[in-house]
């Protein structure tokens, strides 16, 4: 344990989506664009401690594992429908295990759409990634300000 800093650092985070409509369908049958993101929920940037963030899209997408690798977060992409991204946190230091949520991607909430406005919606999650007894070099990352 010699090599591990005792205690429990906590990290606020934000992943979800937001999404619009396209003025017209493409020919391709799609019908919205959307960004699905992992971010700091304080604007700490993550970078410090995060090393990529994988996005895994439904398989429909060409390259549907989608490696970030530095900030924002995030992919852009339009389609049609909704489904379940994964996502999977790499950290700097690889001694410290991957974290992982998934989001369920939302397009459409025909509820608040009136007429004449632009319905951009968004959906998020809000969740905490905890390090207990992490590496010193981990916790050198974390507290680094
Ligand atoms: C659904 N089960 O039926 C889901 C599947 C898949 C979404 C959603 C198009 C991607 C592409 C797209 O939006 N797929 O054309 O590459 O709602």
């Amino acid at each position: 344990m010699k090599d591990r800093v005792e205690g429990e650092f906590r990290k606020p985070v934000v992943y979800g989506n937001r999404a619009v409509p396209l003025p017209e369908k493409l020919p391709n049958g799609h019908t919205h664009r959307w960004t699905v993101y992992f971010r700091s929920f304080n604007d700490e940037p993550l970078s410090k401690f995060i090393k990529k963030v994988q996005f895994k899209l439904h398989q429909d997408y060409e390259n549907s594992t989608r490696n970030v690798e530095q900030e924002p977060f995030e992919v852009t992409e339009t389609g049609w429908g909704e489904f379940h991204v994964g996502m999977r946190i790499y950290f700097h230091d690889s001694q410290e295990r991957q974290a992982s949520c998934t989001h369920y991607l939302a397009l459409r909430a025909p509820e608040v759409t009136r007429e004449g406005t632009v319905p951009v919606i968004m959906k998020e999650n809000y969740d905490e990634l905890v390090f207990i007894n992490p590496t010193r070099k981990m916790y050198e990352l974390l507290t680094d300000t």
